[in-house]
């Protein structure tokens, strides 16, 4: 009897050892939300926000993303538009999730997201040579509500002016005369986004140059003083535009408290089971040879 269920177990160990490769959550199929390559000098960064309404479906509050940096390591973090303004004024900010520090490539999700506020993933240049970071963020996706109405509210955009489609190495300046909050998307790919502001100020600052380029706006986090002209230019091989609306109820921010960290992947897995499955397989033996 104890033989049997040694076998048993030993097997079960050796066919399920596999399975701790793959985390479920981050194996399933998920929807991109938004990807793209970030240029990042020294001690520079890039945010990248995501916002799940949508008019066509619902969010789940999951999300993922992915990332690779080239030519040196970078930072990623993952934060509440609060902590982004913290952050982009060199004030102490929280992340969601554990800040990834340091790293060359990284995988990391999160849960339990609100649909009514933005949230911003920061990709961060710690070292002293300029890097490359090619990222995803997925967002999963409520498909049994397919078809029906979503759940959460729409961004109810009030369209302001937009841009004829622009080719390759073609711009389009623009210069939002009220403050406010503003969303730029693209014609046709509704999945490239920028987030502008424009504060108060005595007087505007010099043109802002903003490249469009690998299905992205950069930067996408803009903040400028009332006046600024925008210089959009296209540097993709296919065509862009740049859409603008007003955001009427400006961005709101999560409240405290934050969201529950994420499922950090089982790495004591890929020791464990192996483990118990050599050691379940020397009973066996041993066994076997007793007999
Ligand atoms: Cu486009």
């Amino acid at each position: 009897m104890v033989r049997r269920l040694a076998i048993g177990l030993a097997i079960a160990f050796v066919l399920l050892t596999p399975l701790a490769f793959v985390n479920p959550a981050f194996a399933a199929h998920k929807a991109t939300y938004k990807s793209g390559v970030d240029v990042l000098d020294t001690e520079g960064w890039e945010g990248h926000f995501l916002w799940l309404r949508s008019p066509a479906f619902s969010y789940t509050g999951q999300v993922y993303w992915e990332f690779r940096a080239d030519g040196d390591v970078v930072d990623a973090l993952f934060m509440t538009w609060g902590e982004f303004r913290n952050f982009r004024e060199g004030r102490p900010f929280d992340t969601i999730t554990e800040p990834q520090l340091g790293v060359q490539e990284g995988v990391e999700g999160a849960f339990g997201l609100s649909t009514d506020f933005p949230y911003i993933l920061v990709f961060r240049n710690p070292g002293n040579q300029s890097v490359t970071v090619t990222w995803e963020l997925f967002a999963e996706i409520d498909w049994r509500r397919l078809g029906e109405p979503p759940s959460g509210p729409k961004l109810n955009l009030t369209f302001q002016q937009g841009s004829p489609p622009l080719a390759k190495d073609e711009s389009w300046e623009t210069t939002l005369q009220e403050p406010g909050y503003y969303l730029g998307y693209c014609r046709p790919h509704a999945d490239m986004t920028a987030l502008i502001e424009v504060v108060p100020a005595p007087s505007p600052a010099p043109q802002l140059a903003v490249a469009i380029r690998d299905y992205g706006f950069h930067p996408e986090m803009i903040r400028i003083p009332v006046g600024t002209p925008l210089l959009w230019t296209n540097h993709d091989g296919v065509e862009h535009s740049v859409q603008i609306g007003l955001l009427p109820e400006g961005i709101p921010d999560a409240p405290a408290p934050l969201p529950a960290p994420s499922t950090p992947f089982p790495w004591w897995l890929l020791v464990l089971i192996p483990a118990a499955g050599a050691l379940a397989f020397v009973f066996v033996y041993r066994r076997r040879q007793e007999d």
